[in-house]
């Protein structure tokens, strides 16, 4: 892999990457096509890994419509169209399970991707990711490029963005817990705790998109998930835990809740990988919350 570009490469994704070349917004703004080339033109890439994105939990798509969406267009268009002019062989991007279609039957599979208007949350970003997709199997047909896209569930781990308003649910939870045990205050919690989603540890999806860059070659995305689907009520009890918090959780129901569930299947993924051993939330929050604790003063917030 030593010719492997990482885009987003010291955010949560990028981090968990074990090789590579890792380009962060210091080296140049993705959104912008010339400095882009220049990058591209610059490293001469034989391999990409795409993770850099505008991205942000419920609240910050609901409060950035527009930016998610131009930001990630631009993003997308112009590092697909600077690997194919500098022969880059193989590029992997990231799709999210938030991108599909509302209503739908699950489990959510590859094949549902574009059936329909995705939630209305977070619809600006849910298309603007669809087309990557759409570039992806555009350029694969007409200049033989091999570009795949995988698709993630919820994304966990070291090196997120802990923004307590705009952020993930994990990383704001794990923030706020923190401030509430610092502050001897009440720990509170967006909604009743019913939704369900699925979490993947950063650490699984950074092993997982190395094999796809080395083993996966069709044009169908492939999801990348653990089907261990949990209500937000039992990860803030595993938050609870490992930060040892033992004041009380207020649950607010005024915030928004978002989908209810977005349960995908991973048959697809098994039948490559049947043996593959996936990170317990248990497991991983602990981790991450270690490290969020040892870290706290750099951590993006
Ligand atoms: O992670 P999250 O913001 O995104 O919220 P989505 C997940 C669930 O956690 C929702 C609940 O049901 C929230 O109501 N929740 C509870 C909280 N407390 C909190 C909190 O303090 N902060 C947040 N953020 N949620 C996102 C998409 O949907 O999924 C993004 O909007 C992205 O585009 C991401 O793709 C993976 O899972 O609802």
């Amino acid at each position: 892999m030593s010719n492997t570009l990482i885009t987003g490469g010291t955010g949560l994704v990028g981090s968990a990457i074990s090789q590579g070349i890792k380009l962060s917004t210091k080296d140049g703004d993705l959104r912008n096509w010339l400095q882009t080339l220049k990058l591209f033109e610059e490293h001469k890439p034989d391999k990409v890994i795409h993770c850099a994105a505008r991205v942000g939990g419920l609240a910050g798509n609901m409060k950035y419509k527009g930016e998610f969406f131009y930001d990630n267009i631009m993003i997308n268009t112009n590092v697909l169209e600077a690997s194919r002019l500098v022969g880059v062989k193989k590029v992997v991007s990231y799709l999210s399970t938030c991108i599909y279609p509302d209503d739908i039957e699950y489990p959510l599979t590859e094949k549902k991707i574009h059936q329909g208007e995705p939630h209305f949350t977070n619809y600006p970003y849910a298309y603007a990711k669809r087309m990557t997709d759409i570039q992806s199997r555009a350029y694969n047909e007409q200049y033989g490029t091999n570009f795949v896209c995988v698709i993630p569930t919820n994304i966990y781990g070291q090196n997120d963005n802990f923004d307590l308003e705009n952020g993930h649910v994990l990383p704001s939870l794990i923030h706020r817990c923190y401030l509430a045990k610092e502050n001897n205050t009440d720990f509170v919690v967006w909604g009743d705790g019913s939704p369900l989603r699925e979490f993947i540890y950063s650490k699984d999806i950074g092993k997982l998109t190395e094999w796809a860059l080395d083993n996966y070659e069709e044009q169908e995305p492939i999801l990348l998930g653990n089907e261990d689907e949990v209500t937000v009520k039992y990860a803030v009890s595993l938050v609870v835990k490992h930060m040892g918090f033992t004041g009380k959780v207020v649950w607010d129901t005024d915030k928004p809740a978002g989908q209810f569930r977005k349960p995908a299947s991973n048959k697809k993924l098994r039948s490559y990988l049947p043996d593959y051993q996936f990170t317990s939330l248990d497991e991983g929050l602990g981790e991450t919350i270690e490290w969020f604790n040892s870290n706290y003063k750099e951590i993006r917030k």
